[in-house]
């Protein structure tokens, strides 16, 4: 078993224990020995063969010789037994909001459920709210939460997908015989999360290519092998955490190559309106070709099918049929922003909060990434949960911001935070005390039930409050688990664009705050955007490649985001929003 296998064996340990309610001291400490093992950066069988895994810190005498049975063995009894032991259902059932290991221990235990369509027909029947612990709230509540999980399916997320599919095409790219080949669908749109992974290839002779896929090693079943087409399930630990999604690969004649790309990148609704376009000047479009009359036309790349129907090539994240047509049309596609035009970022979390890295590994690490500002905005003094900063706190941190600055070359830390909205709507700190901030991101936190025009009010007012840079985790959704609460977006935004403050694309894929369609929006209003990391370690920071994502299916240019601008600039526009000349 490899390093990450091994992660993910005692992650899964941990959580299944837990579900035999074991203490969560002795859970825990799975959790931190899988944590330990991620972050490690030797080869784990070296190390076991080197006798060296009790220096690793974080795994005690027990682990150490449950992680050397896995890496020698392949297996470990006690997760074999843990597996038989408990239904798999039980698993899914973890992914409900509120839904923690005690409640699906119960729920198992005395209601007999043991997945998530058990589950659905019990809180139908009402038995749910009957339960020690439970009530009609909580009912609803799950009632809510598996019809969100029936709508979201069995998609992944782009940062687990798209390491995936990155394998699978440096794979298909390499075999011999292949000409071309790239990534389609979703993932090529870049979209938050993914259904399955689409490739196409080009070859003359697809038999070897298609034989070569069928058989890697992560394969756990094929569910159909063609000439042109072949479909399999893939399973693969990413980051310690085993992701199962399908990849279909097509493999056609390399002057198809380029009219099969177009067709399966997508998204359907786009390729609709590019088959009427075609129509409409005698043509006729698919993932075949292009043909008028009785002669195929010759398209090596999508550039040229967008040529032939009088048309700019359309990049794949404006796929979307929300008006890039009509834009292309008229020449007013926007020159999109590129993940090179980052200069830095500024809400990040370090030891002061939940961070795990300190000030000035944290402004290595984006040095390394090559940008030139490291903003910190660790939690405030109220998010108790999250370590938040006492004034105190905050004060030392200010003295060792500077202390390092003065040290640092190349890349600045700024002082910022990431200052929680009450429930009331006004900050979390003293007016005297936001004013020793470069600047401050304004974030909800709590008090997620508000009613919606509550939560509008609440987040309206701290966009008012002339000490608010620019508003943090706009909408609080967490991808595929849980939706964001309730709130008149629309209403916020207009805040924004009065109060003159800007709105964060929050770029951490576990969250993706706001979604490409509200980012169109906010563009429209005239609000600045700014990308976000939302980093807690040093190789979080890179996690800003998955805001310019969500940037570029919004329209979005360099002009359009914040830090795309210099150190110098971003300093001199912050004082100026300090100095109170605002507009609005
Ligand atoms: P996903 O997989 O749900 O994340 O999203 P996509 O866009 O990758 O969708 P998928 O995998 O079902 O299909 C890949 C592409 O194939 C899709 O973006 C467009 C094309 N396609 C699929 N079905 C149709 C169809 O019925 N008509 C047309 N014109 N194109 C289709
Ligand atoms: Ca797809
Ligand atoms: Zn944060």
């Amino acid at each position: 078993m490899t390093r990450e296998d091994v992660a993910s064996a005692l992650e899964e340990i941990g959580v299944l224990l837990e579900l035999q309610g074991e203490s969560s001291f002795r859970t825990n400490s799975y959790r931190n020995a899988a944590r330990a093992l991620s972050q490690m950066q030797e080869d784990l069988k070296t190390v076991v063969e080197a006798g060296k895994l009790g220096d690793v810190p974080g795994i005690g005498d027990s682990m150490r010789a449950k992680i050397e049975t896995m890496v020698k063995t392949g297996s470990l009894p006690q997760l074999e037994e843990l597996r038989a032991k408990v239904p798999p259902g039980l698993l899914q059932m973890l992914r409900l909001p509120g839904v923690g290991p005690k409640k699906v221990k119960s729920l198992h235990e005395e209601l007999g459920v043991s997945d998530l369509d058990g589950l659905k027909a019990a809180c139908e029947a009402g038995t749910v709210a009957k339960l020690k612990g439970f009530g009609e709230k909580t009912q609803q509540k799950i009632l809510e939460g598996l019809r969100f999980l029936g709508e979201v399916g069995q998609r992944v997320r782009i940062d687990q997908a798209g390491p995936i599919g990155d394998l699978i095409l440096d794979r298909v790219s390499k075999m011999p015989g292949v000409v071309r080949a790239t990534l389609c669908g979703s993932l090529r749109r870049r979209r938050e999360t993914a259904k399955d992974i689409d490739l196409v290839a080009s070859a003359d002779d697809a038999k070897p290519v298609m034989e070569v896929f069928c058989k890697q090693p992560e394969v756990m079943q094929i569910i159909g092998q063609g000439d042109t087409k072949s479909s399999i399930v893939f399973g693969m630990n990413v980051e310690g955490h085993k992701v199962v999604l399908n990849a279909d690969l097509r493999v056609v004649p390399d002057d198809v190559f380029a009219f099969a790309v177009m067709y399966l990148t997508g998204s359907k609704d786009h390729n609709i309106k590019m088959r009427q376009r075609a129509i409409d000047r005698g043509l006729s479009l698919n993932e075949y070709g292009l043909t008028g009359g009785k002669n195929p036309l010759k398209c090596s790349d999508e550039a040229a099918i967008y040529q032939v129907l009088d048309l700019p090539y359309i990049p794949p994240e404006l796929r979307e049929d929300t008006g890039e047509l009509d834009a292309a049309e008229k020449n007013e596609l926007p020159k999109l922003i590129e993940v090179g035009d980052i200069r830095g970022v500024f809400h990040n979390h370090t030891t002061y909060s939940d961070g795990v890295a300190s000030l000035e590994q944290m402004a290595l690490a984006c040095k390394k990434l090559g940008l030139e500002y490291f903003g910190v905005g660790d939690h405030s003094q109220s998010l108790k949960i999250a370590n938040g900063m006492s004034i105190a706190s905050v004060q030392k941190q200010h003295q060792e911001i500077d202390e390092v600055n003065s040290r640092l070359q190349g890349v600045q830390i700024l002082k910022g935070i990431e200052c929680d909205i009450l429930e009331d709507g006004s900050l979390d700190y003293p007016d005297e005390v936001l004013a020793t901030f470069d600047y401050v991101v304004a974030s909800i936190h709590t008090h997620f039930g508000l009613t919606s025009e509550e939560q509008t009010a609440r987040v309206c007012k701290a966009l008012a409050h002339p000490a608010t840079t620019m508003l943090g985790h706009a909408t609080g959704r967490l991808l595929l688990r849980r939706e964001g609460y309730k709130l008149d977006l629309d209403q916020v935004l207009k805040a924004a664009a009065k109060h003159g403050k800007m709105i964060e694309i929050n770029a951490n894929p576990y969250r993706l705050d706001l979604d490409w369609t509200h980012v169109k929006r906010a563009k429209a209003m005239g609000i600045p955007l700014v990308i976000n990391p939302d980093a807690h370690a040093e190789a979080e920071l890179a996690y800003f490649t998955y805001g310019v994502d969500v940037a570029r299916r919004g329209w979005l240019e360099k002009k359009d985001v914040f830090n795309t601008r210099s150190l110098k600039e971003v300093v001199k526009e912050l004082e100026r929003r300090k100095a109170g000349n605002v507009a609005g």
